[in-house]
């Protein structure tokens, strides 16, 4: 209903006070990461959905025979000869952005993407990431984890640890997972960290040479990290859900909750 439309006395009777609605828990989430880096300095970023392959694949230094390039993994539009898809990932904003400004600069590209894989409680065809990219002169992989070890904290309201473990990721080398120690049990080891004391809270990196290139900048006088963060993985594990899917069914016993 538009807000314009006067409510009928039949659907006026149905509403009482604190029936106005409210944003979805993604959105607030995204909001709440927004504020978070905005307060550090970042600029937030956006860009189409709709993709080329170049600035999705060919420009973050995927191999021409990347996995990820197959019909099994990428949304393909047709007419196929013009290869547009839906986003894998949101890192073609930063393709974009790098074309247009100059370094230094910090940003995040919150944003939904798109897989085509079977879904099941951990997967699904389309979720939510917010990613990072900082460029400048100098930059090393300590400024990546004081950034994350700040923006974690902030996000979960007490001290964090992190430690970097080696990754693989085409656009990044290194390319680092990032666990920190659970905020459940405290490192004591739980149910949600599979009794490890660790959880797997993200992917990140030193952003490669070829990719700076790519976005027009040079990578012998400037350095970047970088890191992506699953918004839907982040909620999951704070709020304890259970299936990724409830994110999207609209089941109002979930968005009234949050
Ligand atoms: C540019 C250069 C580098 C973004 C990065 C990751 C590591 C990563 C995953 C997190 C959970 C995807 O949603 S997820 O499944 N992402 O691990 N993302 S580094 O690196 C970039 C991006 C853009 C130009």
């Amino acid at each position: 209903m538009t807000t314009s439309k006067k409510l009928d006395k039949k659907e006026s009777s149905k509403l009482t006070v604190g029936q106005g609605g409210h944003l979805h828990l993604l959105t607030q989430t995204i909001k709440r990461f927004s504020d978070i880096f905005s307060k550090m300095g970042f600029e937030i970023a956006s860009g189409p959905e709709i993709e080329d392959e170049y600035y999705n694949f060919d420009a973050l230094n995927f191999p021409k025979n990347h996995p990820s390039r197959d019909m099994q993994d990428t949304f393909w539009l047709k007419p196929e000869n013009l290869k547009k898809l839906l986003r894998t990932q949101t890192s073609d904003v930063q393709i974009r952005y790098m074309e247009e400004n100059q370094a230094p600069f910090a940003i995040i590209v919150p944003g939904k993407v798109f897989r085509n894989e079977a879904t099941d409680a951990t997967h699904d065809a389309q979720f939510h990431q917010c990613e990072g990219l900082v460029v400048g002169e100098n930059i090393t992989l300590a400024n990546l984890k004081g950034t994350l070890e700040n923006i974690l904290q902030e996000f979960f309201g007490k001290d964090v640890v992190i430690r970097l473990r080696p990754g693989y990721f085409p656009f990044v080398e290194p390319g680092l997972e990032v666990d920190m120690v659970c905020f459940k049990c405290e490192g004591k080891g739980c149910p949600s960290c599979s009794h490890s004391g660790w959880i797997e809270i993200l992917g990140a990196g030193m952003v490669h040479p070829n990719v700076l290139n790519a976005g027009g900048i040079d990578s012998r006088k400037y350095q970047g990290f970088a890191f992506g963060i699953g918004i839907d993985r982040v909620i999951m594990l704070k709020y304890g859900i259970d299936d990724i899917r409830r994110l999207y069914s609209g089941d109002l016993r979930l968005v009234n909750q949050f």
